[in-house]
């Protein structure tokens, strides 16, 4: 097995804080899976960086007052700042407008067209003479041909849902300044020949059978339908510049059209995953080692880095099909040595539903990360997200749902397990651990139990079933709780002293074992009850050998804190946040 471990989630879109649905389908399993893998002891990079290009930036900014440079500069740090906070233990945080972006995205321009795989086209594009723009198809609205909806969009009918093309709309507007100044004018454009890599994809994504279903079968249904070749530039100002001056010939001796590519930018979606090479670049520059980027994406990498991409499953056909083109395409001719890494592991979630309705970020409709904080720890969120991760089909949230989850597991289950430890330590044995007893037949048949399901619960870890995980380690808590009750230390006591210690101390280091399992799903729970044991809050490698001798690292002696508090959702804060947030009726 390889050690190096390459970890990315699909780039956060600059325009302001993220719900918990954007969360809980790539930032936070991603961040699950880096943790694991450092307690492992495995040399893990994990990036993550803002994505910045593309119109839906450009209007906010325009809407802020703001130049679209403050704008992503502000907006960058901002979600940095939230990230943090819920724990998302990032290696780096990048920017897809950085200059290291732009070199590489051009870099791949220019390879792809000298060795044959970009093309360029004359296209239609909508102008709009009121903005002094050409506009996305989607910022071009109308009456629709099929449904006569009034507000269609120039990409699909939100009503009959329905594709179009803006040149299908019946009164056609922008959807920028609402003038009907708008007119069809003949622009230049790059494509992407996908088109060519059709059977090269299908042969690729075939070896990976470890890909959970809904990504293959995304994937498979874009090869399905005939893979299109597609267009990567845009006539824009913001994004990364067009380099066709720095071109040369392609095989078969054309050079661009310079003057036709002018004043274009590419597309955000051909920047936005170079940008998982752009911000390992940053990371470089930053740590002042500039070429210790190749050794994740290049030459040694393909063969010793293991990378895992995570993101719901509307990003897949982008990390399928277009990226792994960018990649295949330039690697075409090219030394073993100067080939880049293409994904070994591509985790896709489903939608995590706001009462059966989609979070949505224009329409404010559900939880966002900032607001989650307002009201409850990180850990709180973590621990449902991942515990109801919508791994297999979508899932829906609801207040009720989430305190109970909460509660039951994370305050009744371990919360109360450490507490009613140290409590009962702090109360019979001077808040020490104590000393006496031997272990016996119950303790064999804990430890027995314990090796097992811990076995499981790092395989689901390791695939990245974290939902599956989750409920693995919720029973690994209980299976504490059970102990504590059967063996009932406060009834020991009366009779043998040695027993109730003995137990005590087991319990004592089953919440260090606890705390360790925890840390990749609950980080500060995790640090909390180390520190509640009195331990290094960090030291939380993975269990290598045995697990009885994890049940003995704390020794008789050792000094403990005389509790564990951790707090329960009340059911009037539960129903506060129902009408605050809208509920069923948002
Ligand atoms: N920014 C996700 C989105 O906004 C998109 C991911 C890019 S990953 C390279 O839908
Ligand atoms: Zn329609």
């Amino acid at each position: 097995m390889t050690q190096r471990i390459l970890i990315t989630s699909a780039l956060p879109y600059i325009n302001g804080i993220k719900h918990l649905g954007n969360l809980t389908g790539s930032m936070l399993p991603a961040d699950v899976y880096a943790r694991y893998q450092r307690q492992r002891g495995r040399e893990v990079l994990f990036i993550c960086a803002t994505d910045e290009h593309g119109t839906p930036a450009e209007l906010a900014a325009l809407e802020a007052g703001q130049s679209i440079e403050e704008y992503c500069a502000e907006w960058n740090l901002k979600q940095k700042e939230l990230g943090e906070r819920f724990g998302l233990s990032w290696d780096f945080w990048g920017r897809s407008s950085s200059a290291q972006n732009k070199a590489l995205t051009q870099h791949f321009a220019k390879v792809l067209w000298e060795k044959g795989f970009l093309d360029i086209r004359s296209t239609r594009q909508v102008y709009s003479r009121a903005d002094k723009r050409f506009l996305p198809d989607r910022y071009v609205e109308g009456t629709c041909p099929h449904c006569g909806y009034e507000r269609a969009r120039g990409d699909q009918c939100e009503n009959c849902t329905r594709v179009l093309d803006p040149a299908d709309l019946i009164n056609p507007r922008s959807a920028v300044s609402g003038s009907t100044d708008i007119e069809l004018r003949d622009s230049k454009h790059v494509f992407l020949l996908q088109s060519q890599f059709s059977d090269e994809l299908r042969a690729w994504i075939g070896t990976k059978a470890e890909w959970s279903g809904v990504v293959t079968s995304i994937a498979l249904k874009w090869l399905d339908e005939g893979l299109q070749d597609r267009g990567i530039t845009r006539d824009l100002k913001w994004g990364v510049p067009v380099n066709a001056q720095d071109w040369g010939p392609n095989p078969k001796g054309e050079k661009p059209d310079v003057e036709g590519l002018k004043d274009k930018v590419f597309y955000v979606w051909f920047d936005a995953p170079i940008e998982y090479i752009g911000a390992t670049r940053e990371w470089a520059d930053a740590i002042g080692k500039p070429n210790e980027w190749e050794r994740w994406w290049r030459g040694s990498a393909v063969k010793d880095v293991r990378y895992a991409e995570f993101m719901g499953k509307d990003n897949v056909p982008f990390h399928t099909v277009g990226f792994p083109v960018t990649l295949l395409g330039a690697n075409k001719g090219e030394p073993i040595d100067q080939q880049w890494k293409l994904v070994d592991v591509i985790k896709g979630t489903n939608w995590l539903n706001y009462y059966g309705g989609k979070f949505s970020t224009s329409q404010k409709r559900g939880v966002f990360m900032d607001s989650a904080l307002e009201i409850l720890p990180a850990d709180f969120w973590r621990w449902y997200l991942v515990a109801n991760s919508p791994e297999s089909a979508d899932t829906s949230f609801t207040w009720q749902h989430f305190s109970e989850t909460v509660n039951k597991d994370l305050a009744d289950v371990l919360g109360n397990f450490a507490n009613r430890t140290l409590k009962f330590a702090a109360a019979k044995f001077g808040g020490v651990v104590p000393s006496g007893g031997t272990a016996g037949v119950k303790e064999a048949s804990l430890t027995t139990e314990l090796e097992r399901r811990f076995g499981i619960y790092s395989a689901f870890l390791e695939e990245t079933h974290f939902r599956k995980a989750a409920a693995e380690l919720r029973a690994i808590w209980t299976l504490g709780n059970e102990y504590l009750a059967k063996e009932a230390p406060w009834t020991e006591i009366r009779t043998d002293k040695g027993r109730a210690a003995l137990i005590i101390r087991t319990a004592v280091n089953l919440i260090r074992l606890f705390a360790i399992l925890s840390a990749p799903i609950i980080p500060f729970t995790a640090e909390a009850l180390m520190r509640s044991v009195k331990l290094d809050p960090k030291a939380v490698s993975w269990p290598k050998g045995r697990i009885a001798d994890e049940l003995i690292v704390i020794a008789a002696g050792a000094p403990i804190e005389d509790q564990f508090a951790f707090t329960k959702i009340l059911p009037e804060q539960m129903a506060a946040w129902e009408e605050r947030f809208g509920g069923a009726t948002a």
